[in-house]
Formats: structure tokens, sequence, C-alpha cells
């Protein structure tokens, strides 16, 4: 594997397109740099490339394989999201059952199925009995079998009914987490078996991105994963980030494997993620300490656990335990109880949201649940409501839902007394009064009054938040301020704020004023998608107002583009596009839209750099069209060298922060543009992580790599 500092440019010619010999060795260059940048980031959780630089060498690998065909190899990391959609999946039978565990719930149960194991395997065992467990957190996901012939993934399928599943290789690829080829040749078949699953954030964020769309919610991780897993389109199984961890291999004793968490660090070194968690144990007593350090300490995980899975480790003895028809008995899962608890329920509010639906939210007793402190749990709408006959001052028993989405579960009626009254919504609305409607085909009670004080404030929390512009600072009792102040009226506003208007309010100092002014004022930068996800169209998220973007190139054409142009973007269709051209043509969403382009409000596309000018080095310019600003001392070089080394990788090292800089890079004892950055909201970069970022650009001969520099952007004059 070449040395990651030879990642010098195409092969050293003059930049007129690489030869075939260069090709295929800049190819081999940037496979092994990105499958390592993968392998470390999925499998060490340790990443080492920036995001922007991972892209950038998959962008060059691409165009290089998309210029010499023939160079592509079936394991090349552009080789994970491939094909047409399927019209369905093939069945596969598996090579050997894909076991399902039995459950345990108590410690005492734990105990008898060891002891019943042991009887079963009288005289087989040691005098000692069962020594050596393998505890391992029980990942809720979906169990999958890969396989790789040679050291390469051939295919990859489902459980199924344990005997036959289905063929999901081309989505199971898609998962950056998984290995196309082994880190180490193993030559013939391998068979390894583990549990897709998706984690906390990624499906908090997919259900986000599905209420935006209006689209049904997943109840909870496992079945966001199963639903990913069996998309027909493998790019639509990449979009869900799912992830892998490998637990088992059915041959680890042929393999000369002598135990479970021995196979889990070969797996490991094979370049399957595996989870850090997992310990062997020397008894019993102590895999009930693991089971009672992880009851809490797993919500804690990026990821959904359901219970501990207990091994007998010593692989000998999976033979001589044997199995019963769906269980091994060699392993066990112990499950934690689903948490429910019963609490009062204090109180039903009724929440405003920004399209103005009205939706019932109980305000219960604080209960601690799976991790967190619960007060609220929605209540959906008055059909649940009544279906669940909940009344204002009954005990409810309340869960989390994947541990996630707390739900109240039923009334204990036994503890109801003098029969309160059934709940029932208002017939106007509670923030600003107007008679609320029903739309045809809905069941939600809407509030009609764009104007309501409630969808104004929802409206700016979208705005704002993280999937929109992104405007830190601007959080929940900041924008009822604004708008109880009548200091924002619509989105426009936000942009005519000043540092006095705001450094009055209430927490709001004068510091806290200038940076969420500034704040507010390098929101202006981001891409045009934002802020058309950001604008609360319905049916329009983030995903959807990249299509649409990406087609008319920015929000001006957007605003002419017909209903028919709309819904002729693949992926928009004619729903999204009515409500597209309904909010573009309502006259106060055109002045507010006015406002938003003449303050150049992320309006325009960024002007990508010509195609010619990327072509043959976009690795070695990483820092192409962006401003860094370096402030204070630094520790492995002069700032001469780096603002050098800036230059040479295709950015402009400027003396002054502004809005346009893309980052500053603070040293010891930062000066004044280190206070400006903070206030602007730029992005500040230690000087280690700068090093990390141009790691795979450095080589010995010379500390930098080899490509005319632009000028430097003339900013003198301005204060240190
Ligand atoms: N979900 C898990 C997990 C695990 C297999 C090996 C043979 C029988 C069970 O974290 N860590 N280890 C195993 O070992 N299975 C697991 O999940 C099972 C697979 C099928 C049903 C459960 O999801």
């Amino acid at each position: 594997m070449p040395d990651r500092d030879d990642l010098r440019p195409g092969g050293g010619n003059n930049g007129s397109g690489a030869t075939e010999d260069e090709a295929a060795h800049r190819i081999l260059e940037l496979r092994s740099a990105i499958t390592r940048a993968e392998y470390l980031y999925y499998v060490e959780d340790a990443p080492e490339l920036q995001d922007d630089v991972y892209d950038a060498l998959l962008r060059e690998l691409q165009q290089l394989e998309a210029k010499h065909p023939n160079l592509v190899t079936p394991d090349s990391p552009t080789r994970r999201v491939g094909g047409a959609p399927r019209e369905g999946f093939v069945k596969v039978a598996h090579l050997s059952p894909m076991l399902s565990l039995d459950n345990v719930f108590s410690e005492e149960e734990l105990r008898a199925f060891w002891a019943r194991s042991l009887r079963e395997a009288e005289g087989h065992l040691w005098r000692d009995g069962l020594r050596g467990f393998a505890c391992e957190l029980k990942i809720d996901g979906l169990a999958v079998s890969l396989l790789y012939e040679d050291g390469l993934f051939v295919r990859g399928a489902t459980r199924g009914d344990g005997l036959v599943g289905e063929d999901v290789t081309a989505n199971l690829r898609t998962l950056r987490g998984l290995p196309l080829a082994l880190r180490k040749t193993v030559p013939g078949r391998l068979e390894v078996r583990g549990e897709v699953y998706m984690r906390r954030e990624d499906f908090a964020a997919l259900n986000e991105e599905r209420e935006e769309r209006e689209e049904p919610l997943f109840a909870n991780p496992r079945n966001a994963a199963a639903g990913a897993l069996r998309q027909l389109d493998p790019a639509v199984t990449a979009s869900r980030k799912l992830r892998f961890f490998a637990y088992f291999v059915p041959d680890a004793i042929q393999r000369g494997l002598a135990g479970q968490i021995e196979t889990l660090e070969w797996l490991r070194d094979l370049g399957f993620p595996v989870q850090d968690s997992s310990r062997r144990v020397e008894s019993l007593d102590q895999v009930c300490a693991f089971i009672a350090h992880w009851k809490e300490a797993r919500f804690s995980l990026p990821y959904v656990t359901d219970g501990v899975v207990i091994k007998a480790d010593d692989l000998r003895l999976w033979d001589v335990l044997g199995r019963t028809a769906k269980a091994p008995r060699w392993a066990v899962a112990f499950k934690y109880p689903a948490e429910e608890k019963r609490t009062l329920l204090r109180e039903i509010v009724v929440s405003v949201g920004r399209t103005g639906t009205l939706t019932p939210v109980a305000i219960l007793e604080p209960v601690h649940l799976a991790g967190t402190v619960v007060q609220r749990a929605s209540l959906h709408n008055q059909d649940e409501v009544a279906r669940k006959d909940v009344r204002v001052g009954d005990y409810v028993w309340v869960r989390k839902a994947g541990e996630i989405i707390p739900e109240i579960v039923r009334v204990d009626r036994d503890a109801r007394k003098d029969d309160p009254p059934p709940f029932l919504l208002p017939r106007t609305c509670p923030v600003c009064g107007s008679p609320v409607v029903t739309l045809p085909d809905e069941v939600a009670l809407r509030c009609p009054n764009r104007s309501c004080p409630a969808q104004i404030k929802e409206g700016l929390r979208h705005f704002a938040s993280r999937s929109g512009m992104d405007i830190r600072g601007l959080g929940e009792k900041l924008v009822d301020q604004l708008v109880e102040r009548n200091l924002v009226r619509n989105l426009a506003d936000l942009y005519d704020l000043r540092t006095e208007d705001l450094a009055g309010l209430e927490r709001m100092g004068e510091t806290s004023a200038r940076k969420l002014v500034a704040a507010i004022e390098a929101s202006r930068r981001r891409p045009p998608a934002r802020l058309l996800a950001a604008l609360g169209i319905r049916h329009v998220g983030s995903r959807t107002a990249e299509l649409i973007v990406e087609r008319f190139r920015g929000m001006e054409a957007l605003l002419t583009a017909t209903e028919e142009e709309l819904a002729a973007v693949d992926g928009v269709g004619p729903r999204i596009a009515a409500s597209v051209r309904a909010f573009v043509e309502d006259p106060e969403n055109r002045i507010m839209l006015r406002r938003l382009r003449e303050k150049g409000v992320a309006w325009e596309m960024e002007a990508a750099s010509s195609p010619e000018e990327d072509a043959d080095f976009p690795m070695e310019r990483p820092f192409l069209g962006m401003r860094i600003v370096f402030t204070g001392d630094l520790e492995r070089a002069t700032r001469g060298e780096v603002e050098e080394l800036v230059k040479r990788l295709g950015g402009v090292p400027t003396s002054s922060v502004s809005a346009k800089t893309s980052f500053v890079v603070v040293g010891r004892n930062p000066g004044s543009k280190f206070q400006k950055a903070t206030a602007l909201g730029c992005r500040i970069v230690s000087e280690e992580e700068f090093w990390q970022m141009i790691k795979p650009f450095r080589n010995d001969d010379f500390p930098f790599a080899a490509s005319p520099a632009p000028e430097v952007e003339d900013v003198s004059g301005l204060p240190e």
C-alpha cells in the first residue's frame, strides 16, 4: 500500500491528463487512501481525514475511473453505490442456519440457562464446569450474512427465516463500514455474520426528513434499518447511513481460532467494525456485573441495544453444547426489561406547529426513562386521545419506543378518581384565537392564520435549525421574545436585526447579541438548498431541496419555474411541485423572498470551480476557493511557511477575518482575529487539526505539494 505521503499530483505530468500507467498508479494511491480513511472512521472510530478531503479523494477517483474504465475493480470504493434499482430480491439459502437466541430476563433465568447447558454436555466438560464467557451488547438491528471470496465481498443476505434470506448485496455494498476487500488476504470462502443497524442521530434526522415530507415516521432505528436494507434502489439505502457490526464466524474453529473474543479481534483486524464493549469474563458473577454496568451505560452509546449476548468463549464447547431447533445452547440473550414507568398526567397542552397543526401534548410528572428524564409525550391527535381515553389527572404508563420517542402506553384506570371529563381539542387556536379548520382527508385540526405567532415562532425555529440555516444561538426562548416584541414578523426580518435590538432582551448581553448578529450574518453564505429547506415549504425537506436547487442552480430560477418544470425534477413530482408553486405565489412570501434576495441570503450556488481547473489535482488543492486566516503563535512552522502551504494547496491566506473567511487556525496567544472569528461564527481550527487536515498532501522532500500558487488577496491595512 503506497505511503500516503506519496499522494503527489497525478504522476508529475504537466496536468494534461494522466497516461494509463500514471492513472493506474494514481488510482491505487487513491483507493488505498480512501479505504484507509474508511477503516479508521468506521472500524477504529478514529477518523483522520476531514469529510471534504475524503470527498475530494472520492471525486478524483471517480473522474480517473471514468477516464479509464478498464482500470475499475469491484472492490473500488467508487463501486459502493451501483446498479439500477431492482425489481425485487432473489432468495438465497444460507450455508448453515442463522440461529436466533434464547432470551432470559433475569439473573436467575441466566444461571438456569447455563446450568441446563452444562447438564446437556455432561461428561464433556472440564471438572470445573464452564469457564470463560464472551459478553457482547445486543445490537438492536437486523442480522445479515456476508460472503467473501479470496478476500472480496461477493454476497450479502438478510437472515430471513434463518434458512433462506434475501440477496441484498447491492444495498450492503453501500455501507461504508463494510469492507469491500479484507485488509488481510483470506483465501477461499469466508462467511461473516453481524448486525446492520442505524445510529440514533441518523434515525432522528431521517424521521425529521420524513416529517418534513409528511411521510410516516419509523417507530425505532431497527425498523428504519430494516426499511433501508430492503430498498430496491441502492442509492436510497446509501442515503440512510446504515452501519454494521460483525459478531460471528461460523467456521471460526476450523480457522484455528480458539475463542469468541479472539474471533472478534480477528474480524477487526480484517477490517470489520466490532463493538469495543465486548469482553471475555471468567464467571457468571462477572457476566452479571457486565449486565449491571451496561443497564444504564448503554443509553450513552450512539446506537440502540436491547440486551447482552453471552456466549461460551471457548469455541470447542460450541459443538459440545450444540443447539436446540432455533437457538444455540452456547449462547443466550439477556434482555433488559423494556422500561415502562407509571406517572401522573398533570395537564394536556395544545401545541401549534409551523403549518398550524394543533397537537395535544401530555405534561407528565417527570419520570426517568431509558437514560433521560421524560416530562412530555405527544398524544398526536384527537383520535389517539380518544383511543387511549387519556384524561387530565390520570396515572399513565409511559415508555420510550426504541429508546427514542416517549409514548403513553395506557391509562391506569383503577387509579382514576372523580371521573374527569374526556379531553377535547379546542375549536379555536389557543395562540391567536382563530377558528380551527380540518383540511379534507386529514385528521389533524389546523389554525389557518399564517400570522399566528405560534406559526411564526415555529417557522423561525425551523429556519434556524441545524438542517435549515443553522443559526447557532437562536433558541426557543429568544425566538419567543423576538416574535412577542414584534422584532421579527417573518424570516427576512432576521437579517435586519442589529446588536442594539437584541442586547436589551432577557439573557442577551452585548457579546451574545453581537455573536448572534454575526451568526445570522454568516448564515447568508449557506448554499441555496439550505435556504429552500429552511423556508418550511410543506413536503420540502433537505433532500428534496437539494434536488430542486441542483436542477434550477439556485433560488432565482426557482421563482419562475412552472409547476410542470418542478414536477419534472426526478424525486419531486406533482404534489411537491404544487406546494412549492403555492408558496412562491403567495404575495407575503414573494415580498419576503425578494427581501432575502436583496440581502443576498443564500440565493445563488457558489460558482463551482471550472471542471478543467479541478480536473487534474482536486486532491492537491483541497483548499481551492478557501480563505484561511492564522492567528497566534504556531508550534510547527512560521506564519510565512503555513501561508505558503495554504497557497500551494489552492487556498488564499488572508490577514483579516471576514464573513468570507472559510476557517481560522488558532495558535498560542491568539490575537483579536480570534475574537472576531468567534463573533462572526467562523469555523475555528486548532494548529493540530490544521496539520491533520493537510497530512495526506505533504511529502518528505518538500513539505508542500507542488502546484502554482494563486495571488494572495490584498487585505492589508486592516488591524492584525
Ligand atoms: N444482535 C447482536 C447479536 C450478537 C449469534 C451467533 C449465533 C447465534 C447468535 O448483537 N452480538 N451475537 C449474536 O450471535 N447474535 C446477535 O443477534 C442475533 C442474531 C439473530 C437474532 C439476534 O439479532
